[in-house]
């Protein structure tokens, strides 16, 4: 079993509130019924890698709740409802409590500090938990306890200011390698993993998704595209740029894992 090796997936539905949600940089808002497309073509590429989504219902009073990765962890023997670093998403996690209930033999919580879901990149060996501006050192400490408590070891690591996650800046495409951007790539924090630098110019590529023998990656990026191609990966680009205004990526949209 490898740790892109998946069946199952949780996604929800966008709330007509997802045009309000969060981006640091302020910009234009997205379209909804663009992000509505954007969704459907990320859900039926899923079930074409042989994934089963299974879709909750809009939560207007969430706008970012599309993006189901911050609120939770999960793997096969376990989940974990995360406090997210947002104040407007924190409450997310506990919308996501019976679902993730009635699905996992064990559901954890972390009851401390804060922790996104896209900080934590899950890689064959360790998870690597990223301290950024929505997961603080508390949240990671309290993260690795209760990683350790179901036997998996954790690292934790800074991610470079500006970046508002960790995978914002790379993404796991096979067992030992991982596609990052030069500043992530040279910073030292990737040591022990191969890595293949997407050029600057397609910095946000870096967010790429691998589900089963496929890598799916943001349409419009033909060097990345490439790159991952010469090293012999089977790539699927995916529109994503009306959720890119959001600050979102392929990753965020779903919870995924093998039943
Ligand atoms: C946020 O700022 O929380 C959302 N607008 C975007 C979240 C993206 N999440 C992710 O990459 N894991």
């Amino acid at each position: 079993m490898q740790v892109f090796d998946f069946n199952s997936a949780i996604v929800r539905t966008p709330g007509k509130s997802v045009v309000h949600g969060l981006r640091a940089n302020g910009g234009p808002s997205p379209v909804y019924e663009s992000i509505v497309a954007e969704q459907e073509a990320y859900i039926a590429a899923l079930c074409a890698a042989g994934v089963q989504a299974i879709v909750l219902n809009a939560l207007e009073q969430f706008p970012d709740s599309i993006f189901v990765e911050d609120p939770a962890l999960v793997f096969s023997q376990a989940a974990v409802l995360l406090r997210p670093g947002a104040p407007s998403r924190i409450a997310e996690a506990q919308e996501l409590a019976s679902t993730l209930t009635a699905r996992f033999p064990e559901v954890l919580q972390l009851t401390e500090g804060f922790a996104d879901g896209g900080d934590i990149l899950v890689t064959p060996d360790r998870v690597l938990i990223g301290l950024s501006a929505r997961t603080n050192e508390v949240g990671a400490a309290g993260l690795a306890r209760l990683l350790e408590s179901i036997g998996m070891t954790s690292k934790v690591v800074k991610v470079p200011r500006g970046t508002l996650h960790l995978k914002s800046d790379c993404s796991l495409v096979d067992e030992e390698t991982i596609l990052a951007t030069p500043e992530l790539a040279s910073s030292g924090l990737l040591e022990g993993y191969r890595t293949l630098v997407v050029p600057s110019d397609e910095r946000h590529a870096t967010n790429a998704l691998r589900v089963n023998d496929v890598v799916f990656i943001r349409a419009g990026c033909p060097r990345t595209l490439e790159l991952l191609q010469k090293h012999g990966l089977n790539v699927l680009p995916l529109p994503v740029s009306e959720i890119a205004k959001i600050d979102a990526g392929l990753s965020c949209m779903s919870l995924r894992w093998f039943d």
